[in-house]
């Protein structure tokens, strides 16, 4: 089980390069973080972390519904080099510098702070007792690039360090360097929150102490803790990819019953089969921000909601038990109706598609009567808490006391139907990876990526139009990939807005970045650099590594 392994720390650098799975290409970034971080702090670093963003190939907006997503690491990382400082400074302590300009300098102390009942407890009742925890400020609402630095080490204090214990953080110099463009759907924010846990858990010497290492499941579990620091409730699939995936190789992320992750090999040339054809995941950036603070969050939030609601509907009409303040998920329904599958072994996956075949009929239950499309599919708040079978406050309560709404129609079927719809995608595109890797004669020519990327199309057209979580700019983008000679081409991420993410042979990359310049009208002007950052290949990368100096 890939999530159980040991959080790879390498001593020398071509094994670094070699785990990413790319050439020496990545040498010069790396040599130059070493230059700066001994010029701005007067010696060698002790380590280097890196975390990589991710894409998602396909399985959106179904994490938090508990249905398995299908991401991969790119080459695109944050790399944070750091050393310990002299032990005279406050335990603790850190200097945290950047390599973008834009950036300034910063310097913290984390604090021990007497709080009521456990760390990021709510509900905490009258008798609890006083416990002591580390504490860093962290300012959700003009949230600054340390405070993802922050974030990370909240969880390693907290992990690892008692405030009273007789061990203790060390002081700390950083520096931090990233390619990860944000805002775009790539996931940087995981990428910071997951380098900065690393580059802690290993200046502190965590990361090798038999005794503590953490393996590369719980770094993401922290890491999931540590992201909500930054005010993000994620569902776990950006880390999990961040930290876990293999070069070369895309990561099947299931989280029912619990986070589990598996490698999952794209089709391409192997060692014994050099000549098999080989296509290439293409990201390209609508320029759209995806901006989570505002629009994009209250979309978010709304879809969890309109998820969560169609889900007890579904289980109500379809006379499955609920207690009365659970909030059951759209997989919690299909598991009681279908006796439990967990998709763990290869038995329960087929039991799970069988379960996503029928429920992707059942959800039919959920249409308005007499109403046939578009918008008339939505229902109000009254009628969603009527058919709930829940009185208004108990509704309110447990479905919209955590969140601002004011939608006046929820989308329970389209909703319910994307979500069942988008599952079985997974599960087929899944398929379709593990038999051209168990044999390659299933490849006849292209028809491997042929099959993948009509999975990514219809992905992207349930996106636009049950979920709604695209916008007309990455429809654009898609309809112009297409156009180019793409397998495939679908919204990645969030959505409404952000990036798209492409299927496209090795052989027409080229000419399929260039006829999206020349026709997608934000990339006209762009040219060199500035266009390599809208849209770039990348192959699958490896997840987490740390260098260590010696
Ligand atoms: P992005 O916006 O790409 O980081 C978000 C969620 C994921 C998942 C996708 C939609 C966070 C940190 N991540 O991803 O968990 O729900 O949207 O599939 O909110
Ligand atoms: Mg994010």
């Amino acid at each position: 089980m890939a999530a159980s392994l040991p959080i790879p720390v390498y001593t020398n650098l071509e094994e670094v390069y070699q785990n990413l799975g790319t050439s020496l290409k990545h040498a010069e970034r790396w040599d130059n973080l070493v230059r700066e971080f001994k010029a701005k702090f007067g010696r060698t670093p002790a380590y280097i972390a890196r975390a990589p963003g991710r894409v998602n190939l396909i399985g959106e907006h179904i994490d938090y519904s508990l249905f398995g997503v299908f991401p991969a690491a790119i080459e695109h990382d944050i790399l944070i080099a750091c050393a310990p400082r002299a032990p005279a400074e406050a335990p603790g302590s850190v200097v945290a510098e950047n390599l973008h300009k834009k950036y300034k300098r910063q310097a913290f102390v984390p604090v021990r702070k007497q709080s009521l009942g456990a760390v990021g407890k709510e509900d905490v009742p009258e008798d609890a007792v006083h416990v002591e925890s580390w504490h860093l400020d962290i300012n959700q609402a003009a949230l600054g690039w340390e405070g993802y630095v922050k974030a990370g080490y909240y969880g390693v204090l907290n992990h690892f360090f008692s405030p009273q214990g007789e061990s203790q953080p060390v002081p700390v110099d950083l520096l931090v360097t990233g390619t990860v463009p944000s805002g775009s759907g790539l996931s940087s924010s995981a990428a910071m929150v997951v380098s900065s846990t690393l580059a802690f858990l290993a200046v502190n010497g965590i990361l090798e102490d038999p005794n503590l290492a953490p393996s590369k499941g719980t770094l993401v579990e922290i890491a999931v803790e540590n992201e909500k620091r930054v005010g993000v409730n994620s569902g776990g699939m950006d880390q999990a990819a961040s930290v876990i995936s293999l070069a070369g190789s895309a990561l099947y992320v299931s989280f029912f019953p619990k986070l589990s992750a598996d490698t999952i090999p794209l089709p391409g040339p192997t060692a014994t089969r050099p000549s098999l054809p080989s296509a290439t995941f293409v990201c390209a950036n609508s320029l759209v921000v995806s901006d989570k603070a505002v629009h994009a969050k209250y979309q978010y939030n709304l879809r969890v909601v309109e998820s969560l609601g169609a889900a007890r509907v579904l289980a109500v009409r379809l006379g499955i038990k609920v207690s009365p303040r659970e909030k059951i998920t759209f997989r919690d329904v299909m598991a009681r109706l279908m006796n439990e599958p967990e998709d763990q072994t290869e038995e329960d996956v087929k039991k799970v598609r069988e379960g996503l075949e029928r429920m992707a009929k059942e959800v039919e239950c959920l249409r308005p009567e007499g109403k046939e499309d578009g918008d008339e599919l939505g229902v109000t708040l009254e009628t969603m808490i009527e058919w709930s079978g829940m009185g208004e406050e108990l509704f309110n309560d447990v479905y919209l006391s955590w969140v601002t709404v004011e939608a006046t129609h929820f989308q329970l079927y389209k909703r319910a139907k994307h979500c069942y719809t988008e599952a079985l995608r997974v599960l087929k595109f899944r398929d379709v990876c593990l038999k051209a890797a168990s044999s390659p004669d299933a490849y006849e020519g292209t028809s491997v990526f042929k099959a993948l990327g009509v999975l990514m199309n219809e992905s992207q057209e349930s996106c636009a139009n049950l979920y709604e979580c695209t916008c007309p700019e990455v429809d654009q983008l898609t309809k112009l990939a297409l156009e180019a000679g793409a397998y495939g081409s679908r919204v990645t991420g969030a959505g409404w807005g952000g990036c798209t993410v492409s299927l496209v042979d090795d052989s027409q990359v080229d000419s399929f970045i260039a006829k999206i310049k020349a026709n997608y009208g934000p990339y006209r002007d762009l040219e060199g650099d500035a266009l390599r950052e809208v849209i770039f290949a990348t192959k699958p990368s490896s997840g987490v590594c740390v260098y260590k100096f010696t």
